[in-house]
């Protein structure tokens, strides 16, 4: 009983801040965001120029609709500064950096201090607080470990909610279906697209995930249907709950669903929510779609300020049945750029551009085809070659598609399968090159 008790008081005391009225959320908002853009204006570069320039200083900002007047920040401001020119802490104060894909060949970096990691870890507790996980359940933590934030994002969350975590990583599916038998584990971590390939695997096995003790998946990390989580819920026995995450914010624990599963709770203390008008930059008013962009109201590190996410979605503020006083976000299913997430990772169509052009005997035509078999995503990379090496023998056609395959594989860190293609045989477009087929049913 006292147990009850305990784990009762301890739920209450995590998630508190979920449940904040109104008034009380606003004024916190206002206070953070005020102290942030101090911080940012004192501390970074960039950011007091771009104030500068338009006239302002942080004491203009007054109400939280004043934020509407600050500059966007944008993945190019990150590419541009790289690796460490947002920094508002020294790095003596920085205990942990993580990056994802930039537009081009260098990647972004992020940075946290400790208390910084303190934060995500709070955040990540609340994530699987939502979704009704607590001490006692065990967690296979299938999110990728190193620099991609979802492992170790994952991992200390589930840690502070005292989970028994199995730190597994992405990969070795027959081994991640062994430990989900074996452990009982209760709960998973991965991409969505990850757990469908799992389950077909499991069927190959002859395992029915049915029988096991697992109950709530967290997934996240890409786009994902309504679809998707109906065929995950009906072939396996857990729930599927939906956590929206980006590296440039803190990684996964920006939003996470609660129980009733009715679009991520973003958790406004920490993280404020604008959607924009894609093309005007315009604030639109709860309801209507358009592009997040966050601004971070207690990173140390790295405050980011209007940070455009270029994901679609629109802010939900009708009240939630958990009572969470949280705005949603309706799930995000695309983006405003040419983003592709294959497996979990991001790449752009420049970065595999870059690659095959460093290759001599290729044109600058090429078409990525994405395709998904048995829940894994496949890369194709249909490139032009010149005439002279598409009349070569077998020999060298294969030495030069080994030659792009793993050229496109050190930029994007995952194999793409290369098909060369005679010159001329891609269709030419008129206007913009569409260099992406999808054929994805998400
Ligand atoms: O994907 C962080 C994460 C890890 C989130 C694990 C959730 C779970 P990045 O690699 O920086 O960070 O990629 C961020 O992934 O801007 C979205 O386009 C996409 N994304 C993330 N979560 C979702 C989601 C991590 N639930 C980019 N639904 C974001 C749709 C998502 N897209």
């Amino acid at each position: 009983m006292s147990s009850f008790l305990d784990s009762n008081a301890a739920f209450h005391s995590a998630t508190a801040l979920d449940y904040l009225p109104p008034d009380p959320l606003r004024r916190m908002q206002l206070r953070r965001l005020q102290g942030m853009i101090q911080r940012a204006y004192d501390r970074v570069p960039l950011f007091r120029g771009r104030l500068a320039e338009r006239g302002l200083e942080p004491a203009d900002v007054e109400s939280l609709e004043d934020l509407a007047q600050l500059p966007f920040t944008t993945k190019a401001d990150l590419r541009d500064t790289y690796p460490f020119g947002l920094f508002a802490s020294p790095l003596e104060e920085i205990v942990r950096f993580h990056a994802s894909s930039g537009t081009t060949g260098k990647p972004i970096v992020v940075a946290y201090t400790r208390e910084d990691v303190q934060d995500w870890t709070q955040v990540m507790h609340r994530c699987f607080l939502a979704c009704g996980l607590h001490s006692g359940d065990i967690i296979q933590n299938a999110y990728g470990y190193g620099l991609f934030t979802g492992g170790l994002g994952a991992h200390y969350g589930a840690e502070a909610l005292g989970a028994s975590v199995i730190p597994i990583s992405g990969g070795n599916t027959e081994r991640q279906i062994m430990i989900l038998k074996d452990f009982g584990v209760t709960a998973i971590c991965c991409t969505p697209s990850y757990f469908i390939h799992l389950i077909e695997r499991a069927g190959e096995l002859g395992i029915d995930l049915k029988q096991l003790p697992l109950r709530a998946g967290v997934f996240g990390a890409e786009p994902w249907t309504e679809a998707m989580r109906g065929r995950i819920e009906a072939e396996s026995p857990i729930k599927a709950y939906d956590i929206y995450g980006l590296s440039e914010i803190i990684g996964p624990g920006v939003a996470m669903e609660c129980l009733h599963q009715a679009g991520p709770h973003i958790f406004e203390d920490m993280f404020y929510p604008e959607v924009i008008d894609v093309e005007t930059g315009e604030v639109l008013p709860d309801g209507a779609e358009g592009e997040l962009v966050l601004t971070t109201l207690c990173k140390r590190a790295m405050p980011m300020i209007r940070y455009r996410t270029r994901d679609i979605t629109a802010l939900n503020s009708e009240p939630c049945a958990c009572g969470r006083t949280l705005r949603r976000i309706q799930r995000i299913a695309r983006r405003s750029d040419d983003m592709l997430i294959i497996r979990g990772v991001n790449l752009f169509p420049s970065q595999i551009e870059a690659a095959l052009l460093a290759v001599e005997g290729t044109l600058p035509h090429y078409q990525i085809v994405v395709d998904r078999v048995k829940g894994l995503d496949e890369l194709e990379v249909q490139v032009e070659v010149t005439a002279e090496v598409f009349s070569d023998t077998v020999g060298a056609l294969e030495k030069l598609q080994q030659e792009l395959a793993q050229a496109v594989e050190r930029v994007i860190g995952i194999r793409a399968h290369i098909r060369l293609v005679q010159p001329h045989a891609l269709q030419r477009s008129e206007g913009k090159a569409r260099r992406v087929l999808d054929k994805r049913k998400l």
